[in-house]
């Protein structure tokens, strides 16, 4: 018979206003978020970065692994080689790899092979999801994990007042290479993080309303 394994108290997070309103001013943060491709060189400090790290690292994960890892880049000459290897998949995306529907479905955001943002922005945040811990254990869930923490780094970064693209230039082996990382690392996304330019744009495109995303049966009582 194995014992139960320890426990401690929970105390859990109590909103200081109204449950409702303060949702709802938090949405209010989140819908002001929008993939940029505009960066300005304006620096920003590590430890505003490492806090947002912080954040994504809080992500529940498959039993606890953890399975993340946030490979931050400010350095020059990095940049520059992850972005003259990132236009190089993507050359080869826009000329070959994508499909005809791929390239109509991307019409609407504007975007094509050309990639100035991995060299102005700041800081790259590099994902990697660990395949087996570093120790060699099994990862589980690693897709979903990863992906959760990624979504709490966006929003981090957003009440920051910070702005991201979740980027991917596919395939991101380059990102082993040029970052030097262990074969359990796989890239996962590539997030440039920073301050958009005064004069940065955004596609003018729609988010689905409610009545699309949530069906809501409250039973009949
Ligand atoms: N990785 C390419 C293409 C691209 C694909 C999707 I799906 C997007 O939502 C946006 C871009 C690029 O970054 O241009």
């Amino acid at each position: 018979m194995t014992a139960l394994p320890p426990t401690k108290p929970y105390h859990p997070y109590a909103p200081a206003g109204e449950p409702l309103k303060t949702v709802r001013r938090f949405r209010e943060v989140l819908e002001q978020r929008r993939s940029v491709r505009y960066f300005s060189d304006r620096p920003v400090p590590s430890e505003l970065i490492a806090e947002i790290v912080r954040a994504a690292g809080t992500a529940p994960s498959g039993a606890n692994k953890q399975p993340w890892r946030f490979v931050a880049v400010a350095d020059r000459s990095l940049k520059r080689e992850i972005r003259r290897a990132a236009e190089e998949e993507e050359r080869a995306f826009y000329d070959r790899r994508a499909g005809e529907n791929w390239l109509r479905d991307l019409h609407p955001l504007g975007t094509d092979a050309d990639k100035p943002f991995l060299e102005i922005a700041p800081w790259l945040v590099v994902v990697f999801r660990l395949a087996h811990d570093d120790g060699g254990g099994q990862t589980y869930y690693t897709q979903e994990s990863v992906g959760i923490a990624v979504g709490m780094l966006l929003a981090a970064a957003q009440v920051a007042g910070l702005a991201t693209l979740t980027h991917t230039p596919s395939p991101m082996k380059f990102l082993t290479k040029i970052l030097n990382r262990p074969e359990n690392e796989r890239p996962y996304l590539l997030i440039p993080v920073g301050y958009p330019t005064d004069d940065c744009v955004v596609p003018d495109i729609q988010r689905k309303p409610l009545e699309q995303i949530l069906s809501l049966d409250c039973g009949s009582d």
